[in-house]
């Protein structure tokens, strides 16, 4: 059994559906940020961050319980943990952990920018909002070239890195005026991934 700690955000949902994909079972806890319960001493043990989310598996390394934070990590935890969707060949698997650098520390970061300069912030700064969402579209352009040639993101086959990008073309990407109108191939490849029961109910956690 795994706990997952979670918010309703493209972080949280690349770990629901990274469960729900190798069909882990798991119990939702949603991080309440208004009581500041991410900042708690019971989840900073769990997170030293203080970020959702994070997953603790009860039946980790050694067969003890073991936290796992950070998006990526969660998901290359949970990948190898299974042998699931991610390749055994070096040269497949690098592919794997480029394309997921790429979309957690360029994209999310940028989709993370985008949000907090553009919604969350009581003053809107038109520098800091033009560079977020130009970085953005700039990494939302890459991922278009890449799947022009590539059915998948890391290759011919569906791996974590698709996992990881979906929730940053759908949910982060609805914030952008035009939406991935301007990206034909990353839309191709979202209405395909789109159709994953997996996917579909790892979006929807939290309820
Ligand atoms: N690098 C982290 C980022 C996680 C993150 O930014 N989580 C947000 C929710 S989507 C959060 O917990 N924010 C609270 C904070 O920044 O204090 C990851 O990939 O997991």
């Amino acid at each position: 059994m795994i706990d997952l700690y979670t918010v309703p955000t493209a972080n949280g949902q690349r770990a629901s559906i990274m469960l729900e994909e190798l069909a882990l079972p798991y119990t939702v806890h949603v991080i309440d940020f208004k009581t500041k319960q991410h900042l708690s001493r019971e989840f900073l043990a769990i997170n030293p961050c203080g970020m959702a989310p994070a997953i603790v598996d009860r039946e980790g390394p050694g067969g003890k319980p073991y936290a796992v934070f950070e998006t990526m990590a969660i998901a290359f935890y949970l990948a190898e943990k299974t042998g699931k969707l991610m390749p055994k060949d070096l040269g497949a698997r690098a592919e794997v952990y480029k394309w997921s650098a790429m979309v957690i520390a360029d994209l999310a970061s940028a989709f993370a920018g985008q949000f907090y300069f553009k919604i969350a912030a009581p003053e809107k700064n038109p520098y800091a909002i033009d560079l977020m969402e130009g970085r953005a579209k700039r990494f939302l352009a890459v991922l278009d070239q890449r799947l022009a040639a590539s059915p998948f993101i890391a290759g011919q086959d569906y791996t974590v890195a698709d996992v990881l990008t979906y929730p940053s073309a759908t949910s982060s990407a609805s914030r952008l005026d035009e939406g991935i109108k301007a990206f034909p191939n990353l839309q191709r490849w979202v209405d395909k991934v789109g159709l994953r029961p997996a996917v579909q109910r790892g979006m929807k956690v939290p309820a």
